[in-house]
């Protein structure tokens, strides 16, 4: 019966007062889901991985308004630095081994934890892509599409923290030629990580299947020969509306994930890197 719950907050009269809370929320890695605007009144849903409601019975209530606990609150605390927010309360440890910290965006009030584990987490990478380079290959096929997608990993990019100096788009024809430019790219020792962008439409491509899996395929093979990380923002689609979904309308924007996965990618094969530095 039951199937989601959904907490709505008015922050304002305009997409303007709202603007904060979403662009902070989709840099900390929240999917955007279903969105609706109706003149000038607008929704915007955001997704993570799992919600839960918390009932309280205590003899002072917290001071926010949602609490979203994060894999790293001090990862989440550094993003946070680049937004215009109010901190409450600064990154710090509770009396119950948690790390947490408490902002107002948006006049949203959010308070962000990490609970202690009594295991080891293991290694994660973090969504900061500070001092990071990026290539960005997009087949210019289907630009009407992979345009949004190659907008969304910028924004991804960049609300992460890379600078745009440090992001290097290069256009490709088609998503087949994608592999070639990606693995060229990333010989070059230059990048951390490359996002590859292109959308294949079942009905434009006569052989699509095979397309799609020789890109595919080439991007994975680059990905391993190089060892530079790649993220795959192709979209294989068996209809156009398909794809415009998944570029921005009802299913998120896949080049923003892409972005994201970058990102997450790029520090993790360093974090692992310097892990496993001088370990045989
Ligand atoms: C030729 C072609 C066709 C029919 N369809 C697509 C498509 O849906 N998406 C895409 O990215 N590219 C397509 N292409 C172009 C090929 O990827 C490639 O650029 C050309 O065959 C030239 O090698």
């Amino acid at each position: 019966m039951l199937r989601n719950i959904i907490v709505p907050r008015v922050l304002g009269k305009s997409q303007e007062d709202l603007q904060p809370a979403l662009d902070l929320l989709r840099a900390l890695g929240a999917a955007p889901g279903h969105q609706w605007h109706a003149g000038a009144a607008h929704g915007f849903t955001l997704e993570a991985p799992g919600g839960a409601v918390e009932l309280v019975a205590a003899a002072s209530a917290p001071a926010t308004d949602i609490t979203i606990e994060v894999s790293d609150a001090d990862a989440a605390w550094e993003i946070v630095q680049h937004h215009k927010v109010k901190v409450l309360q600064a990154i710090t440890d509770t009396a119950y081994g948690a790390r947490l910290f408490a902002i107002v965006v948006s006049g949203l009030r959010l308070a962000f934890i990490t609970y202690s584990s009594e295991h080891p987490t293991g290694i994660e990478g973090s969504l900061l892509a500070q001092d990071k380079r990026f290539a960005i290959v997009v087949a210019r096929f289907n630009s009407f599409i992979t345009g949004r997608l190659l907008n969304g990993a910028l924004l991804a990019l960049r609300q992460s923290g890379a600078a745009q100096d440090d992001i290097a788009v290069v256009h490709v024809p088609g998503s087949f030629e994608i592999p070639s430019a990606a693995r060229q790219l990333a010989r070059t020792g230059k990048y951390d990580a490359i996002v590859c962008i292109g959308c294949l439409l079942r009905g434009d491509t006569l052989h699509y299947d095979v397309i799609a899996n020789e890109v595919t395929r080439g991007i994975g093979q680059s990905a391993q020969e190089t060892g530079i990380p790649h993220a795959f923002g192709v979209l294989t689609c068996d209809t156009l509306e398909q794809a415009i979904d998944r570029a921005g309308l009802k299913a998120g924007n896949k080049g923003y994930e892409a972005g994201l996965a970058a990102v997450e990618m790029a520090s993790l094969h360093e974090k692992i890197a310097a892990q496993t530095a001088g370990k045989s």
